[in-house]
């Protein structure tokens, strides 16, 4: 699991090479931003629950089959499964926006994880259109303009973005 200066070490040092003053640049503006990071994981961490229930819901509303008699979300055991399956995907979506790297949600998270849904025969596109509509929650609640000192929050949106594109993208 890497950060986003634990990775630029390790691959500075797979090269035998000084930090270059691009990278230091990078994480310098990096921190300098930090408190827009922090609250955006913070506004997501507290609406957990709320984007997973939400998104679930309307994923159940567009895809009835899934909690009809025999589809992957019928019975409570497998919604419940199914709704702990999103949240967990969510949590480590957050510690990927925290550490501002893709590693933590890769490494203990998607891999693998395709082949999980394949062997319990859940559809991973399904979990796919699951994710999207938590992205799609959970930016609206993290670019919300109201309460918050304004800035520009364009790079850190679509880096919350990408996470979530990539969570969609492994199993879907
Ligand atoms: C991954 N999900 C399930 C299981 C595992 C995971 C390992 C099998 C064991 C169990 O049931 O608990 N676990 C999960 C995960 C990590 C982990 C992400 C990461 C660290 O350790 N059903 C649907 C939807 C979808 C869904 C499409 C969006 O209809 C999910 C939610 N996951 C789902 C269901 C099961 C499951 C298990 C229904 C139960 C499948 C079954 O037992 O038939």
């Amino acid at each position: 699991m890497l950060d986003a200066f634990a990775k630029v070490v390790s691959q500075a040092d797979a090269r035998g090479e000084y930090l270059s003053g691009s990278q230091i640049d990078a994480l310098s503006a990096m921190v300098a931003d930090g408190a827009k990071r922090m609250d955006a994981v913070n506004r997501i961490t507290g609406n957990a629950s709320t984007i997973v229930a939400n998104a679930a819901r309307t994923l159940f509303a567009e895809q009835p089959q899934l909690i009809a008699p025999g589809g992957n979300a019928y019975t409570s055991r497998r919604m419940a499964a199914c709704l702990r399956d999103m949240e967990i995907i969510l949590r480590y979506v957050t510690y990927a926006i925290f550490a501002g790297d893709a590693s933590v949600l890769d490494d203990r998270c998607l891999n693998g994880l395709r082949e999980t849904y394949l062997a319990l025969g859940v559809p991973g596109a399904s979990v796919a259109a699951g994710v999207n509509k938590m992205k799609e929650a959970a930016i609206a609640i993290a670019n919300d303009r109201n309460g918050i000192t304004q800035g520009d929050c364009s790079s850190l949106m679509a880096e919350i973005s990408s996470y979530f594109d990539r969570a969609a993208a492994a199993v879907g």
